[in-house]
């Protein structure tokens, strides 16, 4: 009787987390943590985890907590934690704490560093298990991730011989956000940094943000908006910062502030915010050192520093060497950093904006301080489609340059647009810059291979708000993921990393992991496609950057208006950059300068962005500049067009919330390639007077009507 009323019990028990795991909702908010319920236990998965250390750190426990998580929802109940080992058991031995275990069974793990793991099914007293070993606690919580990710994904943990190390030593995002929660290029809702509330309250979804980061190897994160507001650094709001700093330290990951440059007057009284002046060395000084009171592993200053309007060093006539390396000085007692970006372009300059970073940062190469690194946007402009990558990656040998990338998708379609950023990247990362000969990519620029910079690091513009999916997206949560992929390892390949995330976010059945892969990988060149084709950029509307205005051509700046970037006439369109025009492409090392001046060997893709060419310019395939730049308007629209039936024939395969909510996006996203295309032909006819192409639909409204749109409440707008 009593073993019948235990297996009713268990009967309800099973049936009543059945009917929840169908009731739980598919709202994204679990990321790629999803760690679906496996079809089939896999060979050796554990039975038990033994976390071979006597004292189990907060760390150790958020490692062990995850897998407890992970092995219940994949598995059908947690790990049991033991302290014996027995067969099949998961081992957790970091070299604090691997003591416990027999001589000679821990493998050696000088060779990973401080936040690397070794993965390997082992022995220990003749038992099979798996090691996750590491020199710290981190290393071991990022093997835990990485072995959890594999189980996820369906792959095989039998078997496993696994050594992995960042390439990077920061990786970080840089949140845009306010203090007042608006973010700045944000289109998923609100900042969840919610300052009002905090300390008194700490949002549990600080834990998650922490997980999902720490899975993908994040390790640090700047909380504030480059554009910044000097009050976070006031001890009201340092008791905030020190609240998340906590909530985030068990996971890896360090907080970092934006520094804004003339914080001594603003919150010090102080008459100048000159970097040479002792008064305000002493007042950062101890601002730094209050901050490290309150965050005793305050990660540094991340500044924006005379760009855009922001204050700097050369308000008082210093270099930007100068006034980082002041900030250098604070924070170097406590082993801080300084990340200084060269996102600066002036005001008075009538130079090509696209040169002006490298024109001013170079000659200061080898004046920063040791723990200063420049953070270099990916390339020359502003996080455009395409851009060719920044002629500072392989110019300054003796400064760490780290690269920043924009997740959040400012320029390419806001969170409605399916664009896969992935391949963006790889092909910055894998360009190569013939800085030290041939074969110096940005990558080994990055990660400090081709100059041994001492310090590396990436990051990345973070998409994170207060949507429940977090990213605005479910494709959006695709391109966090993969920042942090390719942070940990620049060389990895886009396409693998797309395919990881669709087995741990969707399915592991290979052909929806198929289909899914397809559409991403081909995602950004349709919008490079229906936005800027040819090498075009810059090219959206005035300060929101929404939908298409190549016409404005009358804004406080010359280098604001899309004019200024594509220049065209009556007789032809293009930025010329050679030497007969600003001879930006000399910027570049040799064998590239000459690839990319020469209109012989420049790639299609960059035409543009190097050449002012005639409309009836003939392509290397025959047809004319015109009718190209068509076809390719034309062929981004049809390429969505494919990106809807695929994601359609995926029907009653993915859940309906998430089905449907791509569904819906893509059609909004396929109106607007269209739009982009029809203003975009729209104007140019009216500035070159040609005829479509055969067989190209005229645009169905004039001219202005496209101009007469407008956009005021559009999401995401800066100052
Ligand atoms: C631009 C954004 C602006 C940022 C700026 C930056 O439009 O909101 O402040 O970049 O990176 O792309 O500083």
């Amino acid at each position: 009787m009593k073993n019948f009323i235990k297996r009713v019990a268990a009967a309800f028990c099973l049936l009543v987390s059945g009917l929840f795991q169908h009731a739980v909702a598919e709202d994204g908010y679990e990321l790629w943590l999803r760690y679906e319920r496996l079809d089939q236990v896999p060979k050796a998965a554990p039975h038990s985890v033994v976390a071979a250390c006597s004292d189990v750190s907060p760390t150790l426990d958020a490692a062990l907590s995850e897998i407890s998580r992970a092995s219940a929802s994949m598995l059908g109940q947690p790990l049991k934690q033991s302290g014996k080992i027995s067969r099949n058991a998961l081992v957790l031995a970091s070299g604090a704490c691997g003591t416990s275990l027999p001589d000679g069974a821990l493998p050696t793990v000088d060779q990973v560093g401080p936040e690397g793991y070794v993965l390997q099914s082992t022995r220990i007293n003749g038992k099979p298990v798996t090691l996750i070993a590491a020199q710290s606690d981190a290393g071991v919580l990022y093997g835990v991730f990485d072995y959890l990710r594999r189980m996820s994904s369906g792959d095989a943990v039998a078997d496993l011989d696994v050594t992995s190390r960042p390439k990077t030593k920061l990786r970080l995002l840089n949140h845009w956000d306010n203090l007042d929660r608006h973010v700045e290029r944000g289109y998923s809702g609100q900042s969840i940094w919610d300052w009002h509330r905090l300390p008194g309250y700490v949002d549990p979804r600080y834990t998650d943000y922490a997980r999902a980061n720490a899975s993908i190897g994040i390790n640090g994160t700047s909380l504030t908006n480059v554009n910044s507001d000097a009050t976070v650094l006031t001890p009201p709001y340092l008791e905030k910062v020190a609240a998340i700093a906590n909530v985030l330290r068990p996971y890896g990951i360090k907080v970092y502030l934006t520094a804004r440059f003339s914080a001594p007057m603003e919150l010090g009284g102080l008459p100048t915010a000159d970097p040479l002046d002792p008064a305000v060395q002493a007042w950062w000084q101890a601002k730094t050192d209050e901050i490290y009171d309150y965050v005793p592993d305050f990660g540094g200053f991340l500044v924006k520093a005379n760009s855009e309007g922001q204050p700097g060093p050369q308000d008082y006539g210093r270099s930007h060497a100068e006034g980082a390396n002041m900030l250098a000085r604070a924070v170097a007692p406590h082993g801080g950093v300084v990340m200084w970006r060269a996102f600066v372009y002036s005001a008075e300059e009538p130079e090509d904006r696209v040169k002006q970073a490298y024109t001013e940062f170079v000659p200061l190469d080898g004046q920063f301080a040791d723990n200063v690194l420049v953070q270099v946007k990916n390339g020359p402009l502003d996080f455009q489609p395409r851009e060719p990558f920044h002629p500072l990656f392989g110019a300054m040998p003796e400064t760490p340059l780290m690269i920043e990338l924009q997740i959040t998708k400012e320029y390419l379609g806001f969170s409605t647009h399916l664009a896969y950023l992935g391949t963006l990247w790889e092909e910055v990362l894998s360009a190569d810059t013939h800085a030290e000969g041939e074969g110096t990519t940005v990558a080994s620029v990055v990660d400090g291979e081709a100059h041994d910079y001492a310090y590396t690091g990436m990051a990345g513009v973070s998409n994170i708000g207060t949507d429940r999916n977090w990213a605005g997206s479910i494709f959006d949560q695709a391109n966090w993921y993969a920042f942090g992929r390719l942070a940990w390892n620049p060389d990895a390949s886009a396409e693998d990393i797309a395919r990881e995330w669709v087995k741990q976010t969707f399915s592991r059945k290979p052909e929806i992991v198929n289909e899914i892969t397809a559409i991403m990988m081909k995602s950004r060149e349709a919008v490079v496609d229906y936005m800027t084709p040819l090498g075009l950029t810059h090219l959206m509307g005035t300060g929101h950057h929404y939908g298409p205005a190549p016409w404005v051509d009358d804004l406080g700046r010359a280098d604001w208006t899309p004019y200024y970037y594509h220049k065209a006439t009556r007789d032809g369109i293009g930025f010329d950059r050679t030497e007969n025009g600003s001879d930006a492409v000399d910027q570049y090392a040799g064998p590239i300068a000459q690839e990319w001046a020469s209109l012989d060997t420049v790639p299609d893709n960059l035409l543009l962005w190097f050449h002012h060419v005639p409309w009836d310019y003939e392509m290397r395939d025959g047809s004319t500049l015109w009718q190209s730049l068509v076809a390719h308007y034309s062929r981004g629209i049809a390429t969505v067009e494919e990106m809807q039936a695929e994601w359609a024939s995926l029907k009653g395969q993915i859940d309906p919330e998430r089905f449907n909510q791509v569904t819906d996006y893509l059609k909004i996203q396929h109106e607007e390639a269209q739009w982009w295309r029809d203003a975009s032909i729209a104007y140019w006819q009216s500035i070159n007077d040609l005829p479509l192409p055969e067989g190209e639909a005229p645009p169905p409204h004039d001219l202005e009507y496209y101009k007469s749109l407008s956009f005021p409440n559009a999401p995401g707008q800066g100052e």
